[in-house]
């Protein structure tokens, strides 16, 4: 199934006179305040946000998995999906791969695929936590930071094959995110388990083209329940100074205990030049995979709010961070689960560009916490809701994705194309 712009231009025409009023609201209090809503509406249709391949489908938990039908079998199915979503937000440009889940098999025809639905490739994602039916050693006990010099070899060799599989896609980065560690106390030496992980890193870092970064993401605990290589975001920046300029940190929000204060994180990544991408979700407990903004949306605002100084500010070194999203649905339709995500990034993302950075400063300078609590309450409690559908809206995409997926039958098509039974491949 494909969404043609006539399909979209029809939808938008009854929303319109609702959505106009709205718009001329929320931009005669803008301009009000000295700010461009033209430069605002553009930033947000720059901004683009990567699909997991792994999350078009349902993810389920250990307990069950309840597929609602009409899943990608093939990374074509994939592809095509995000090419909805895309059609859809005009925000979701790209899509990241995990391999040996995408392995793609003609590379032309793929990146072909791609191209017709105006999507690029972001980071390539590596998988050394499952075992595969024809590896020759297993991952029980590790991958990069094994004992056995035989299963570190095969563990560098396989992200030596993503990265030529991302090469030949036009991919420029790698993510590594490791289940590494041990379940019991004793069970593994920390100081050889990390020495080991870094010297393997090493070995992937140096069969990167000179163009590509290295992400390296960080996890505290899952699928090991006493400790985990790579824990912080802490171990991730020690490993990636020591590798060399082109390995980063990557952020996944689902990936800190509770209460961790992300937006710190994140600042004193940038600060480091160090912060390299982003994996968006939202939880309650751990790692849950929600859809992003479902719980904590002012945290959300905060980490934008970081990130949007960082990327003003002229002096850092950090590069422009990959934004991806990770996710995983067990009761939603995935697809309607990922146009909630976009929206949500969108709009934390808008907000924290409302953000009056100067008068935030003087108030800080003058240690204000009531002023400078009002500063960003103020950016936060402003609906941009339709600056973002004026985003979508002038890039030929839906005022309001959601209500046109379910009104073009979006679901009911791929299922009659795709059988209720197929499944996609995942977490
Ligand atoms: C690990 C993780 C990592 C994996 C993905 C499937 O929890 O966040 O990014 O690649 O999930
Ligand atoms: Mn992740
Ligand atoms: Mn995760």
């Amino acid at each position: 199934m494909r969404i043609d712009k006539n399909q979209i231009n029809s939808l938008n025409k009854k929303a319109l006179p609702d959505h106009r009023e709205s718009f001329e609201y929320i931009s005669q209090r803008l301009e009000g305040k000295g700010i461009s809503v033209q430069k605002l509406v553009q930033k947000v249709q720059s901004f683009q946000i990567a699909i997991p391949s792994w999350a078009l489908g349902t993810g389920g938990t250990r307990f069950g998995r309840f597929p609602g039908g009409g899943e990608p079998r093939t990374l074509e199915e994939k592809i095509d999906d995000v090419g909805l979503l895309h059609a859809l937000n005009a925000g979701s440009g790209a899509i990241s791969l995990h391999i040996p889940w995408d392995i793609p098999k003609d590379i032309a025809q793929i990146k072909a695929h791609a191209a017709s639905h105006k999507l690029l490739f972001d980071a390539v994602n590596s998988n050394t936590f499952q075992d595969q039916a024809d590896q020759e050693h297993s991952y029980k006990f590790g991958s990069l930071c094994h004992t056995d010099a035989q299963v570190r070899k095969q563990a560098v060799n396989h992200n030596l094959e993503v990265i030529r599989h991302g090469e030949a896609l036009g991919s420029k980065s790698l993510t590594v995110w490791l289940a590494d560690g041990s379940s019991f106390p004793g069970q593994m030496n920390f100081r050889k388990a990390l020495q080991r992980t870094l010297d393997s890193l090493k070995e992937i870092y140096a069969g990167m083209p000179d163009d590509w970064k290295m992400f390296i993401e960080y996890k505290p605990y899952e699928p090991y329940f006493y400790h985990t290589v790579i824990q912080d975001w802490g171990t991730s920046h020690l490993l990636a100074s020591q590798l060399g300029e082109r390995a980063y940190t990557l952020v996944d929000l689902g990936h800190h205990l509770p209460n961790t204060n992300i937006e710190q994180i994140v600042a004193t990544l940038m600060m480091q030049g160090k912060l390299g991408g982003f994996h968006f979700n939202d939880s309650k407990f751990g790692d849950d995979d929600l859809t992003v903004g479902a719980m904590k949306p002012y945290q959300l605002f905060l980490i934008f709010n970081e990130l949007v100084e960082g990327m003003q500010d002229k002096e850092s070194r950090n590069p422009y961070p990959a934004w991806m999203i990770d996710a995983s649905h067990n009761l939603k339709d995935p697809m309607e689960d990922l146009l909630q995500s976009v929206e949500a990034i969108q709009l934390a993302y808008a907000q924290a560009l409302l953000v009056d950075r100067q008068a935030l400063e003087d108030a800080r300078e003058a240690n204000d916490p009531v002023l400078a609590q009002e500063i960003l309450q103020d950016a936060f409690r402003t609906d941009v809701r339709p600056l973002i559908a004026e985003a979508r809206m002038q890039a030929d995409a839906a005022l309001d994705p959601v209500a046109a997926f379910r009104k073009l039958n979006v679901r009911e098509n791929l299922v009659r194309e795709r059988g209720k039974k197929s499944m996609a491949t995942g977490l």
